[in-house]
């Protein structure tokens, strides 16, 4: 099971009536970039992140993924598919919500504020490696428990199945240029990664097995806490595995830089986000958030211009 990484905070100590400074610790947004790199993946605890909403979030959560159950939200991620596209028939149950910060969801402004919390925005660019102004908008959805027990198979976001070793360093050698997270609304185990596996090819094991394999030597849990925030790279081995009798509502969020766009437009677009972010109106945010959003939103349009028609990653799976 993985923890979430210790941010220190020491007073000062008084020896004699002097005060000494305690050792200077490493920055925390610094730290948070090395356990990533090392591991593929970093939990960040709650209290990093008080400004997060959580009653606020679930009840929004709550009732976007009602309406999604009943067929009335279109944007989901529906059963048994893995890989988009997706339907909007949720006959079969859904173990997504898509598009949360869409105009036509009355709460689109409550997740729109965890997703641009400048705290959060902070960590992004630590973890990616760019300026605040160089962060691209990407996709915010939301993973919920599936209508019957069900899992993902073993993948990597953007590398094939089918790649070969050769094909696969060359993937992994090349910057991510994005960050990806979960936040969990509700304690979460879902997420399922092989550490450090997002800086080596396929062991022969890996590769021999099944889809479904319960138990790839070197398997972590990654067991969050309501509040806490993965961050990982989706390029690492892993898989979700869900029990559809606890209740899950994290928050899946992604966001890029214009450093890496060219890389990146298929993985966003190929949800669909840019049938609707050109009309997002932000003028409801506090001044700083609008500011920041509308940076970021005007560089995924951007992006969406340059790259033209994008391919789906796995279209019948
Ligand atoms: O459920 C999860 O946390 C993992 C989701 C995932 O692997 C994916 O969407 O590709």
């Amino acid at each position: 099971m993985a923890t979430a990484i210790d941010i220190p905070t020491q007073p000062p100590q008084t020896i004699n009536g002097s005060i000494t400074l305690p050792p200077p610790q490493p920055n925390p947004y610094t730290r948070a970039r090395e356990s990533l790199d090392r591991d593929g993946f970093v939990v960040l605890p709650a209290s990093l992140f008080p400004s997060f909403d959580l009653d606020a979030l679930r009840a929004a959560a709550k009732r976007l993924t009602t309406t999604s159950r009943e067929g009335k939200w279109p944007y989901i991620r529906t059963l048994p598919k893995q890989f988009p596209p997706w339907t909007a028939d949720a006959s079969q149950g859904i173990w997504g919500v898509q598009h949360l910060m869409h105009p036509s969801n009355p709460d689109h402004l409550t997740f729109a504020k965890s997703y641009f919390d400048a705290e959060l925005l902070k960590y992004v660019a630590a973890l990616i490696g760019c300026e605040q102004g160089e962060m691209v908008m990407e996709l915010y959805n939301m993973l919920v428990r599936p209508d019957h027990a069900w899992s993902l198979r073993w993948h990597r976001d953007d590398i094939a199945a089918d790649a070969t070793a050769e094909e696969e360093l060359e993937r992994l050698g090349k910057p991510g240029f994005h960050a990806q997270w979960n936040l969990a609304l509700y304690d979460d185990a879902s997420l399922i990664v092989v550490p450090g596996s997002h800086k080596r090819a396929r062991t022969a094991t890996e590769r021999s097995a099944d889809p479904y394999e319960a138990h790839i030597p070197g398997q972590l849990v990654v067991e969050l806490k309501a509040g806490e925030v993965v961050f990982y790279n989706n390029n690492i081995l892993h898989r979700g595995v869900y029990d559809e009798t606890k209740e899950r509502m994290t928050l899946h969020g992604s966001i890029g830089t214009t450093l890496g766009s060219a890389e990146r437009a298929r993985n966003v677009l190929q949800h669909g986000v840019g049938e609707w972010i050109k009309d997002y109106d932000f003028n409801d945010f506090d001044p700083d958030m609008e500011k920041r959003a509308k940076g970021m939103r005007e560089r995924l349009v951007d992006l969406g211009k340059k790259s033209g028609d994008v391919e789906y990653f796995s279209k019948d799976e």
